[in-house]
This record gives C-alpha cells, structure tokens and sequence, in this order.
C-alpha cells in the first residue's frame, strides 16, 4: 500500500465535470507534474489551474484538490482533479497521471484503504457500496445510516456486551464449587443480548431486500391474463396480449419499485403441453423461473372452470411465497372457491380492479418481518456471521444456569463473529471478495 493509485471516480459520458481520484504517497508529487500550478497544495482548498501533457500542450481547464492524510477519504495523501465531463479530458488526465508514476487503482481500492487504514469499518464500506447502487429512497436511507455507523455502533454496542459478560462469567469461573458472584444473572445478560440482536438482524434482512429486490414471477396458464397483469402492476404496455394462447414464449422481465422495494417482475410463457419446440422451451423456462423465485403470482382466469393442470400447480406451490390472483373478476365467476392456503386474491387486469391490493400483498410478502424503514446494509456473509452469533448466544442461554466452559466458548463464539461483521482480522481473500464489488475509481 505504499504505491500511488488513480482512477477516474464519476461514470464515463457526457457530463459537467469528471473527477480523477489520486492517492498515495506520491499523489501531490504526480498530481504536479500534471498541472501548471505548483504552490498548491493547501489543505480541502480549490485551486483552477491548466492539465497539461508531457509535452507542455494544454489538455483541459481543472479544479484540483488536496486532501492531506489522514483527513481524506482513504486515510492517505489525495488529490482530486476535476475536469470536464466526456470521455477524452478525464482519460487523458488519467493516462498523464499513470505515465507520470501513479498506478490504475482496483475495483473499490480506494475505499479498501479507507478500511486499512481504519477510517471505516466493514459494515460501513457495504454502506459506502450499497449508496452507489441504490434503487430507491428507501435503500438510500438504509446505505446512509450505514454507512455513517449506526449498524457499526449498534454491533459495537453488542459486542461490548458480551465482552462485560464474558469477564463476569470468567471470574465466576475462578470460584469454589458452589459460591456464586453475587448479582450475577448470566441468563438474563444473555437474553438481553439476544433480543438486541433479534432486533437488528431484521433491520439487516430488510437492507438485503432493499440492495438485491426481490424476484416475483407471473405463472399460469395460457390466456389466464398474466402479461396483462404485468401490464397492470407496471401501468404500461410491456408484453403483448392476444387472445390467442401462447402469445408468450420468452420471460419478459421488468423492474418496479413497490413501496421503496426494488421488484423484478417476470411475465412467462403459460403452463401447457406445447407441440411447438420454442414455446416448449418457454414452458420449461417458466417452470424453473417459478421454481426460482422469491414470489409466485399463479393467475387463474376466474371467467373459466379450473382445469386439472391448475389444481397440480397450486398444489405445487402450498407453503411457498405464493399469491393465487383470480383474474378477470370483471366477468363472471366460474372458477369457484380456490382452497389453498396461499393468500387468494380476485383482480381484474382489465379494469384495474384489485390491483393495488396485489401489489400490497407483494410488498407485505416481500417484508414480511424485516424492519424496512429502519433497513441497514451488510454482506450475505455479514448476515451469516449475525445470524450465527444469535445461534450461539441462543444455545449459550440453554446452559446458562451453569455458567460453565460451555455458556462462555459460546458467548466468546458470539463475540469474535460480531467482530468479523465489522472486519476485525479480515483475511486478504475476503476483502477481495468484498471490494471486487465495487466499481474502479470507488
Ligand atoms: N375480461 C377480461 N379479460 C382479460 C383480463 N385479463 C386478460 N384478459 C384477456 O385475456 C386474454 C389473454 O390475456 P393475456 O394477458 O395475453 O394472457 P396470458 O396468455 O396469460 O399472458 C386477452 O384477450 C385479454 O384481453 C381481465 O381481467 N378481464
Ligand atoms: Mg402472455
């Protein structure tokens, strides 16, 4: 870490500005040789100055500035160059910038040294990750409280906890068989801990839908109205509708935002032997897409009789994130009551009828018991560490009355992977996975 990095921080095209991101050691001295102006750098000062080429040629009009370590973003010397949008000024001043000894950052190595260099710890950097790919208000609050700390504080707090409780346990340890440390009530500590924890993790899940969306398809038969559904639920013309089964063959996949949750909503091909190879093959599709998803909306024309094939799919998705939509309501009912224990709704994708209430149900099923408005990023790998501390804290409080070796390897468990959700001892191979998710120049 002790090279000079730089890369282009704002997204290529046509634009106002582009920032040129340097940092490193060498980062005013490369940044110099670069720009005509020479007595800056003063510290979080703007300076307009020229770009020029090795040769001397004016390249681009510039602000530049210096952030002087450890006040930057990375911890280390940085310089910020700012030119004009487009592709050429910003690419030029990257490859004057890389001719003149600094090297191309990696995907998120800015951000990595953040983290190294202890300005931000790993809950904070899925935040700083979560904010750039956020797909609405909701998830953007999230990745802001994230990363400004309070899920870092939330489990800091936790961790303290358990350190406290952890030394109790041990100096009861150190006792004569049958005194006790006075006051010392290990299954309740542990309790408290628990429900903390039972708090968080649902807070967690939610910043996980928040970031990933949740994956919805429209199953069915033909002509049961599901690319009018789609339709419906996106307020446009997407797929084709005909009265003609099998119009559909392919998925048609559209994104849509429910109540601050990114939704991916898939149209299929309707659920019948074909004789023709391609809507086969989109029946096959179907299938597995149906098989794949976080929710199933199976739509049943309500106008017609149940056929066989609709009684084997319902039967098939008992238990699952379900909803049954009776669609054409308009008309009508010949479908008569559907016994399932999935949520059944009555809709009309023509006239609009029942629509809100579907996209409700999605919503609700897409949150279920996770904390939305109070969403908070990590990393599936984050979430397993979280999960698994709540394990252990659960199965330490069943041997609690003992306040023996076993309750305290638990709760020691419970605390390093509380530390781990934070990064602490992070080896190499996950903090490449983690910042490979990032883009370059972050
Ligand atoms: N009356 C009525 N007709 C509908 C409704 N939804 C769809 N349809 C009609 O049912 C036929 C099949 O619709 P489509 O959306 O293509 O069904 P898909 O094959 O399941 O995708 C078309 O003629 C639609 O106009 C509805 O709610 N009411
Ligand atoms: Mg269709």
């Amino acid at each position: 870490m002790n090279d000079t990095i730089a890369a282009i921080s704002t997204a290529l095209g046509e634009g106002a500005i582009a920032i040129v991101r340097i940092s490193g050691p060498d980062a005013v001295s490369v940044s110099r040789k670069v720009l005509a102006r020479q007595d800056f750098p003063e510290h979080g000062r703007m300076y307009l100055t020229t770009l020029h080429d090795n040769d001397g040629n004016i390249i681009d009009r510039v602000l530049c500035v210096h952030f002087r370590s450890p006040k930057s973003y990375t911890g280390e010397d940085v310089v910020e160059i700012h030119t004009h949008g487009g592709i050429f000024a910003a690419r030029s001043c990257l490859e004057l910038l890389l001719s003149n000894g600094a090297r191309t950052a990696d995907p998120g190595e800015f951000t990595r040294r953040a983290f190294v260099n202890g300005h931000i710890d790993l809950a904070q950097a899925e935040g700083v990750l979560s904010a750039i790919t956020s797909r609405s208000n909701e998830a953007l609050k999230a990745a802001a409280r994230t990363l400004t700390g309070e899920l870092s504080r939330a489990v800091m707090k936790i961790h303290d906890d358990i350190l406290a409780l952890q030394g109790k346990i041990e100096i009861q340890l150190d006792f004569p068989e049958g005194e006790t440390l006075t006051g010392l009530d290990v299954h309740g500590e542990i309790a408290r801990i628990v429900s903390s924890l039972e708090e968080l993790i649902p807070r967690c899940s939610a910043g996980m839908i928040l970031s990933h969306g949740v994956n919805v398809v429209i199953a069915g038969r033909p002509n049961a109205g599901k690319s009018s559904l789609l339709n419906a639920i996106l307020g446009h013309k997407r797929a084709i509708v005909t009265d003609i089964p099998g119009t559909t063959r392919d998925i048609i996949e559209e994104a849509i935002i429910i109540g601050g949750v990114p939704v991916r909503l898939s149209d299929t091909a309707g659920l019948r032997e074909a004789d023709d190879v391609i809507e086969s093959e989109g029946v096959r599709l179907a299938l597995e897409a149906m098989k794949e998803s976080d929710i199933c909306i199976y739509v049943l024309d309500g106008s017609c009789d149940l056929a066989a094939e609709d009684s084997r799919h319902l039967r098939a998705i008992e238990g699952r994130n379900a909803i049954i939509a009776v669609n054409k309501s308009d008309l009508p009912n010949h479908v008569g009551d559907i016994e399932s224990s999935c949520k059944v709704l009555h809709l009309s994708a023509k006239n609009g009828e029942g629509i809100d209430a579907l996209k409700s149900a999605i919503y609700d099923m897409a949150v279920k018991d996770c904390a939305v408005n109070a969403g908070l990023n990590v990393s599936a790998y984050q979430l397993e560490e979280l999960r698994g501390a709540l394990r252990d804290l659960k199965e330490g409080e069943k041997s609690a009355a003992f306040g023996d070796d076993v309750t305290a390897g638990l709760v020691g468990s419970a605390r390093l992977r509380l530390l781990r959700v934070l990064g602490v001892d992070a080896g190499d191979e996950l903090l490449d996975s983690m910042f490979s998710r990032f883009c370059v120049g972050k």
